[in-house]
């Protein structure tokens, strides 16, 4: 099939998904082609059967805000028509939706149909599609799509929940790379940063508030004092610097390190022994999936689809948003006790497989024939 995936392109999980997507389509025979405003992060070297497209806006000063969303409609439509693709699919609902609507509109009246899939992430729906600003856009271009997927059991309930939706939504989860994400003998990394053995907690994210990155810091506070230990605090956002003052004024900055944006992020999951993500909205949690490829229990809250990843008590635990207290005991019963670790470590290794980019790329393949062939 020649497929046409729109995205962000930035680190964003959604951006992740997509890009890793296209290049497995790519890898099984089809011809992939990438469109959106900036090369995406995982897309650095040469790919057979993928093509990348630029969505260039030209800067005007009666624009005070670029309008991407008529360049990328412009770019979709000839991309279409002159790549002849057989569908399009679109990452993240805002804008991605309602520009390939759009551009399917004007495809329409030179007789082409381009069927266009789009999948929900998660803020799209649970933050910032679920406001005023953006709500009707949402609703109407998620009934316009010809098919529609969410990450998650959760984020497909929620959909329905909030938005007036009468098209059916499949569930296609996120998904891992076993070639890259496993474990590894990294000791040399793990001894430059634990030098006597100290356990060692991870928190991937991009620091925004929704991931609560400040309860990382309560937790590792409690554990800290109970079992020697070193956080790292992997990847960047608006709440980096909040985070670095209140590390400072717990006095924690000995014990933690902020490693900013990190391409191999497998190879410090190889040294973890524990992953935190509390966030307070997660629709899938695709960095604690990675952690568990690595054979990394998972300490998180139990909002959204994340209890669809981390199995209480067997590849970790769940506590309620905000109860640092129970997630603290909850990281103390598996850093203290070895077989408990080990125990949780093959089980979270387990759980991982079943969402194995093998499993889940004949999904997506199955369901873009389907929408083809309904069009
Ligand atoms: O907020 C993020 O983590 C980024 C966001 C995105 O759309 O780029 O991630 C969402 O999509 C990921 C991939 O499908 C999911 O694994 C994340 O759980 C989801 N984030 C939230 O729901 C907060």
């Amino acid at each position: 099939m020649k497929i046409g995936i729109v995205c962000y392109p930035t680190y964003g999980g959604s951006g992740v998904v997509a890009t890793e997507l296209g290049l497995g389509l790519a890898r099984r025979g089809h011809e992939v082609h990438f469109i959106t405003y900036k090369r995406p992060a995982r897309l650095s070297a040469f790919h057979e059967n993928v093509v990348f497209h630029e969505v260039s806006t030209d800067d005007y000063p009666l624009f005070e805000y670029t309008p991407y969303d008529t360049s990328l409609a412009s770019k979709l439509v000839d991309v279409v028509k002159f790549e002849r693709l057989d569908l399009l699919h679109v990452h993240y609902a805002i804008p991605h939706a309602a520009v390939a609507y759009m551009a399917k509109k004007i495809l329409l009246t030179e007789g082409k149909y381009i069927p266009v899939i789009t999948t929900l992430h998660g803020t799209d729906i649970t933050l910032v599609g679920n406001n005023n600003a953006f709500a009707p856009v949402v609703a109407f271009s998620i009934n316009k799509s010809d098919g529609v997927t969410a990450v998650s059991e959760s984020l497909k309930q929620q959909t329905y929940e909030y938005f007036d939706i009468h098209n059916d939504i499949r569930v296609i989860n996120n998904f891992i790379d076993f070639e890259r994400f496993r474990k590894v003998n990294k000791d040399h990394f793990k001894k430059a940063i634990a030098p006597n053995g100290e356990r060692i907690l991870v928190h991937v994210s991009n620091f925004r508030k929704v991931k609560r990155v400040e309860d990382v810091l309560h937790v590792f506070g409690k554990v800290y004092k109970e079992v020697p230990s070193k956080l790292l605090l992997i990847g960047d956002g608006p709440e980096r610097h909040n985070l670095e003052e209140l590390c400072r004024k717990m006095q924690l900055c000995h014990e933690t390190r902020f490693l900013g944006k990190q391409d191999a992020v497998e190879e410090l999951l190889a040294i973890a022994d524990l992953f935190i993500m509390p966030s307070g909205s997660e629709s899938f949690g695709l960095a604690a999936l990675e952690a568990m490829a690595c054979e990394v229990p998972v300490i998180s809250s139990n909002v959204g689809g994340l209890p669809e990843v981390n199995i209480h008590g067997s590849t970790g635990y769940l506590s309620e948003v905000g109860d640092v207290e129970d997630m603290a005991k909850n990281a103390l019963a598996i850093l203290k006790d070895e077989s408990q670790l080990r125990e949780f470590r093959k089980n979270a290794l387990a759980q991982a497989k079943r969402f194995d980019i093998d499993n889940i790329l004949p999904q997506y393949e199955a369901y873009y024939e389907e929408i083809v062939k309904m069009a």
